[in-house]
């Protein structure tokens, strides 16, 4: 009997999730200006209405758009449209057949979470760094790979060890690349220059909150400090600080194997000086000391790449790690000189 009573519940649940699946929504919710499409897989139905919750007063009506293929999904489907609901609140759809929609939110804050969310998953990839309470929650852990003592790999013409702590590790491994560096470096230094308000201090919730910077930038400048280490004395930047092979699957403080300093090339070296240049022009107001290096090293890098213009990286023999080649430099080129002349 309490198995059947079990399957009966279970088959119930499913059946009222498959209603509310029948009504797509940006489950995160939508801005008041946004358009709003709800994308409806019930296509006996042929009008909509919107709810505000918790009351369930009818807010909106409209037309179901006529029945069309999605060539994507492979459904039959209708569009409900309510981008003419500008008003804030909690809300649900309600089709003509009866079947309502998970509840979703309209608020011009509706993607503050997320966005603090995805500053914070850096964060988390702090290499040489303990991750504690109250900031890191279940995902706290030991510190990883101090990489304070790096071989150079003969790729990179140096013998001996030198170092190169911090930065963030990789997307999916431990690893730190520098070309890689440069799209989220840019893209972070990027959001704080055209919104420097958005991740103020103490708003996403790290180490650094508290200390009257704003978040982003002491987030940034945990890789930058890092990246500071792969400069060469020529001026030439290293490709990347990797093992020889990936680690697998181990927490980060059980990744004892050798750390290399590995090549130079013309991308990364001209990555660096691009976002060596960004952090001297957007960090001045706060440390001018520390803007005047990257400065120094962003137009150090770039006298490299002049006289070093083709490059290319790849992997040595006996290394494994991820690539990231590159054989054309004229994107490159652009993007230091002109983040160098601003
Ligand atoms: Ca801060
Ligand atoms: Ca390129």
């Amino acid at each position: 009997m309490k198995i059947i009573a079990v399957t009966l519940c279970l088959s119930a649940g499913t059946t009222l999730l498959g209603q509310y699946m029948d009504i797509r929504i940006n489950q995160l919710g939508y801005y008041p200006q946004a358009p709003k499409i709800a994308i409806v897989k019930q296509t006996q139905a042929t009008s909509f209405s919107v709810l505000r919750l918790p009351d369930s007063t009818v807010v909106y009506n409209g037309n179901l758009t006529a029945v069309r293929y999605d060539t994507d999904s492979g459904d039959s489907i209708r569009w409900a449209d309510f981008s003419g609901l500008t008003t804030e609140g909690r809300y649900c759809i309600r089709l003509s057949t009866g079947t309502t929609s998970f509840a979703f939110q309209i608020s011009a804050d509706i993607l503050r979470e997320v966005a603090y969310a995805s500053l914070r998953s850096y964060y988390y990839q702090r290499c040489s760094y303990e991750l504690t309470q109250p900031y890191a929650g279940i995902w706290s852990r030991k510190a990883g790979h101090p990489d304070t003592s790096v071989l150079y790999h003969s790729s990179t013409g140096r013998t001996g060890k030198g170092r190169s702590p911090l930065g963030w590790y990789d997307a999916g491994d431990y690893d730190k690349y520098t070309v890689n560096a440069g799209i989220s470096v840019a893209n972070l230094l990027q959001v704080y220059e055209l919104f420097p308000d958005y991740f103020a201090d103490s708003t996403v919730s790290i180490s650094e909150s508290g200390n009257g910077i704003n978040d982003l930038l002491d987030e940034v400048r945990f890789e930058l400090e890092w990246l500071a280490t792969m400069q060469d004395t020529d001026g030439g930047v290293f490709h990347k600080v990797t093992t020889a092979n990936f680690s697998g699957f181990i927490m980060p403080e059980a990744d004892i194997a050798d750390r290399y300093f590995i090549g130079k090339g013309t991308a990364a070296t001209l990555d660096f000086a691009a976002m060596m240049a960004m952090a001297g022009r957007i960090y001045r107001p706060f440390d001018s000391v520390f803007a005047n290096q990257c400065v120094n090293m962003a137009r150090k890098a770039w006298q490299w790449a002049v006289k070093h213009p083709t490059v290319a990286f790849k992997n040595p023999a006996d290394i494994h790690t991820g690539e990231y080649g590159d054989n054309s430099f004229g994107d490159e080129f652009l993007w230091a000189a002109s983040e160098l002349l601003i």
